[in-house]
């Protein structure tokens, strides 16, 4: 593997993906990306236009499109359509850019939501405007490497993939295009997750149900942002330039930044979450590469499935969860006092100084009994 920095990756080898796996496949073992490497032959395609087939408007992050927490019916056809958008992001209030790659343009990529035993028909998008080929690993899927060995496209070109949801709980998806460009395309935002709810909707552990007023969807994204002699961050005018440099900072193991939702800030103040005191919200979180351990101040995780697998009994009571990369969680919290919460990788460097912290504001009634300042600041007397 030395020297691989030195490599010089062009916007053509990039575009020329075959010829990149060429470069690097004598230095690293790749993972296989597409469907001959990954040894998947599939069949003819099963017919299930006798079932409802309904098409999704998919939403950005934080917010998560509508839908039925208990299923109406049996089984459906749900269809989504994600966009490959490579582009410029800007990730914390000094104006650092990144050549991000992205799936619909946001950092994570849009919340999808259906049901245990729904299948999911996923057209994915890349088009010709883009340079890189790019696919997508669905965890929630089974076989093809959670059809990235069924999904990779080029640049112009797009891929239809459909796979039956069979386990319930949150789950990640990532692009996974090959060796090293895995890792790459993860740290320039192209993660998200899915949401398979239990059909009869979340329950406690003993079967109570657990419905939410409220969802909301954080994907914590770590950057690799190559600096200067001078310490400052910098900016390339394409991902391709920056790979070599960026390749180097990914090694360390040690992001400049750890966000949420794309950028510092990007959940914080004016863009704080929402809430009202009696509401129940959960808290959808996905993390592709690294591990995060959440905290509510001020509040706790009523009822959280860290690891994010709803047919496990959810946790109660907790003040702070962990979540491994390459998982997503949830957690569901009803809210008894207004204020600003902070909701946040108890990593407190991370939360600080890299950026892993929203605001939720909360509007309601304080609740005296719960909280109160029986003597304000006074002088010691
Ligand atoms: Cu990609």
């Amino acid at each position: 593997m030395d020297g691989q920095e030195d490599f010089t990756v062009s916007r053509r080898a990039l575009l020329a993906g075959a010829a990149l796996a060429g470069v690097f496949g004598t230095v690293l073992a790749s993972a296989p990306a597409a469907a001959e490497d990954a040894g998947v032959t599939t069949g003819p395609v099963p017919d299930l236009s006798a079932l409802p087939h309904e098409k999704i408007d998919l939403v950005a992050p934080p917010f998560v499109h509508a839908h039925d927490q208990v299923a109406k019916g049996g089984p459906r056809v749900v269809e989504f359509t994600l966009t490959i958008e490579e582009k410029p992001l800007v990730i914390d209030e000094y104006g650092t850019e990144v050549q991000a790659m992205t799936f619909n343009g946001s950092v994570p990529g849009p919340m999808m939501v259906v049901h245990q035993d729904d299948y999911v028909e996923l057209t994915l998008v890349n088009p010709a405007t883009n340079m890189m080929p790019h696919n997508i690993d669905l965890h929630s899927a089974t076989g093809a490497m959670g059809g990235g060995g069924l999904t990779l496209v080029n640049p112009g070109e797009q891929v239809r993939l459909r796979f039956r949801a069979t386990r319930a709980g949150v789950f990640v998806y990532h692009c996974s295009p090959g060796g090293p460009m895995v890792p790459w395309h993860v740290v320039c935002g192209m993660s998200g997750a899915m949401m398979v709810l239990p059909r009869d909707g979340l329950r406690d552990g003993d079967g109570r149900p657990l419905p939410y007023d409220r969802v909301y969807y954080v994907g914590e994204q770590d950057f690799y942002v190559p600096r200067d002699t001078d310490g400052n961050c910098v900016s390339y005018e394409s991902a391709g330039d920056g790979y070599a440099d960026m390749l180097a900072v990914m090694k360390t193991l040690t992001p400049t930044h750890n966000v949420f939702n794309g950028a510092a800030g990007a959940l914080t103040g004016e863009n704080a979450l929402r809430a009202r005191v009696g509401e129940t919200v959960l808290l959808l979180h996905s993390v592709a590469t690294r591990d995060t351990r959440l905290h509510l101040t001020g509040g706790h995780g009523d009822y959280v499935w860290a690891t994010g697998k709803f047919r496990n009994r959810p946790e109660v009571d907790l003040e702070t969860w962990f979540i491994p990369g390459g998982a997503a969680g949830a957690a569901l919290y009803t809210f008894r006092q207004p204020g600003v919460y902070g909701y946040l990788n108890h990593n407190l460097i991370e939360a600080v100084e890299l950026g892993a912290t929203a605001h939720i504001q909360v509007d309601g009634e304080w609740d005296d009994d719960l909280m109160t300042q029986v003597q304000p600041p006074t002088p010691i007397g």
